[in-house]
């Protein structure tokens, strides 16, 4: 490994191909404070805000995490700078990030982040929490007011855990200091993820008192947003062959495709960077691109992290290789994904799933199966229950829903095909084993104890018998022949 790392220093020195920041970095303001550092921040809400620096813009970004220390450990020798790689099947290529200031790790300090968020100039402040972050009801979208973090936060107002309390008593002491609210910038998959977001910043708002409750109110805005860029987590590999390019280390290099979207509500309380100079589309009303987003690409790609898991495959890619997978993925996009969805008269929905389909197919990346298969209880309520709900109102096709919520039900037994142990990742996991421990063996059971699974499911689908019994039918199969000659037979 390289003793020299990528920093302010050793900018100078690499490769002339690696375009870098070419503008001076000492004069950014931070207007931006970003909660959740993770690689898709740093692939594209960030990407996006370096290229309007490069136009003139002074918007800096400090961000947060708010668990683990690995990231701000990453970018603070390397004076947070830190390389974007776009990868496709034709080459890449590498830009390094100057737009990230400073990164706070919300458990070590977290005063220091609520003192960041009550500076006057902060206007933004935007989120990559995942969808778990919000704390709320994935069925309802209520706020889970006996969340362990959300009651830790209602009885810690120094000392936060969550966003949402961070966010909370960062305004309650700028109503405190008189100083003017801010923007809540949702960057997470969730429909109507700004709405969502103000939903539970009300209700935890209303635990304290009346009149900041009220003040939250008018002095808050929380646009939703459609974010879209595939970004793998960044593996060492990644990180040994960018060394080579660079002639530096870079341990806070991200890895994404060339593609990225980003549709914003145009809905702010004191400005914005001019995002839609780097391609950003400003709009009055996110929620059908939202939908047509979460219900096309999500909805195919949990299902392709399911059935391809199950079937022994390590990344999307790899999975799309198999013609009955990659034929599973198109017809789960065109007959039932896309008959939920409403596109506008100017959007070209076949075009989009061509798109989505060669997306997947990118060999460059190395998107893990198992990555995207985590957290399902959190996903799969946008993903995929609308767009069955959609179907079963109105007597369409729902055989690939089935097959694929049967995926995820063998899935979160926490044993493959081959009978090897899954290392199932969702803050329910538990509770879901054991729903597939009691119903072993005989999936009508299994189906109807699922349908009835209210956090996920609400209290609606475990009343339609059809969707139970071709729930069972897969399961079934699944049980029977394994998911590969499943998805086989089924494409046939
Ligand atoms: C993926 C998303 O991990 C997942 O659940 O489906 O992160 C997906 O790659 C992005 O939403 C693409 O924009």
């Amino acid at each position: 490994m390289n003793e020299k790392v990528l920093n302010s220093h050793t900018l100078a020195d690499i490769s002339a191909s690696v375009t870098t920041p070419d503008y001076d970095r000492s004069r950014i303001k931070t207007g931006i404070v970003h909660l959740g550092i993770g690689a898709f921040h740093r692939a594209h809400q960030a990407w996006y805000t370096e290229q309007v620096l490069e136009d003139g813009s002074d918007w800096g970004i400090v961000a947060a995490s708010l668990r683990s220390p690995t990231v701000r450990d990453q970018l603070a020798p390397q004076n947070y700078l830190y390389s974007l790689v776009e990868k496709s099947n034709d080459g890449e290529k590498v830009r390094v990030i100057g737009c990230v200031q400073d990164v706070y790790v919300a458990p070590e300090s977290p005063r220091a982040l609520l003192d960041a968020m009550t500076q006057e100039g902060i206007r933004v402040v935007s989120l990559t929490i995942t969808e778990k972050g919000y704390c709320h009801h994935p069925s309802s979208g209520e706020l889970n007011l006996q969340h362990p973090d959300i009651q830790h936060d209602l009885a810690n107002p120094q000392a936060p855990k969550s966003a949402l309390g961070f966010i909370v008593y960062a305004l309650r002491e700028r109503m405190q200091k008189g100083l003017p609210g801010f923007t809540l910038l949702s960057c997470d998959n969730l429909p109507s993820n700004g709405n969502v977001l103000q939903r539970v910043l009300f209700q935890f708002a209303d635990q304290l008192e009346p009149e900041f409750a009220a003040w939250v109110r008018e002095n808050t805005r929380c646009p939703c947003t459609m974010v879209d860029r595939i970004v793998p987590a960044t593996t060492d590999s990644d990180r040994d062959a960018l060394e080579k390019l660079l002639g530096v280390r870079d341990n806070a290099a991200v890895m994404a495709e060339p593609f990225s979207q980003w549709v914003v509500e145009d809905n702010f309380l004191r400005g914005r960077p001019a995002w839609e100079k780097a391609g950003a589309t400003f709009v009055d009303d996110v929620e059908v691109y939202e939908l047509i987003k979460l219900r096309l690409l999500n909805g195919c790609h949990s299902l392709l992290a399911y059935s391809g898991y199950l079937a022994g495959f390590e990344t999307v890619a790899d999975v799309m290789q198999e013609p009955a997978f990659a034929a599973l993925a198109e017809r789960f996009l065109a007959d039932e994904a896309s008959a939920a969805v409403e596109a506008p008269a100017d959007f070209d929905l076949a075009a989009y799933r061509g798109q989505l389909l060669e997306r997947f197919a990118n060999r460059a990346l190395k998107h893990r199966t198992w990555q995207i298969a985590m957290d399902g209880s959190q996903k799969i309520p946008q993903r995929w229950l609308g767009t069955l709900r959609h179907q079963l109102q109105n007597g369409g096709s729902i055989e690939l829903l089935c097959l694929a919520l049967a995926c995820w039900i063998r899935y979160v037994s926490a044993e493959d095909d081959a009978g090897k142990p899954i290392e199932v990742s969702d803050p329910l996991a538990q509770e879901l084993k054991a729903l597939c421990d009691a119903n072993a063996g005989n999936p009508r059971e299994l189906a109807a104890a699922f349908l009835g699974f209210a956090p996920v499911f609400g209290e609606d689908l475990q009343k339609n018998e059809a969707l139970q019994q071709a729930l069972a039918a897969q399961l079934e199969l699944l049980a029977k022949q394994g998911v590969l000659n499943t998805v086989r037979m089924q494409m046939k």
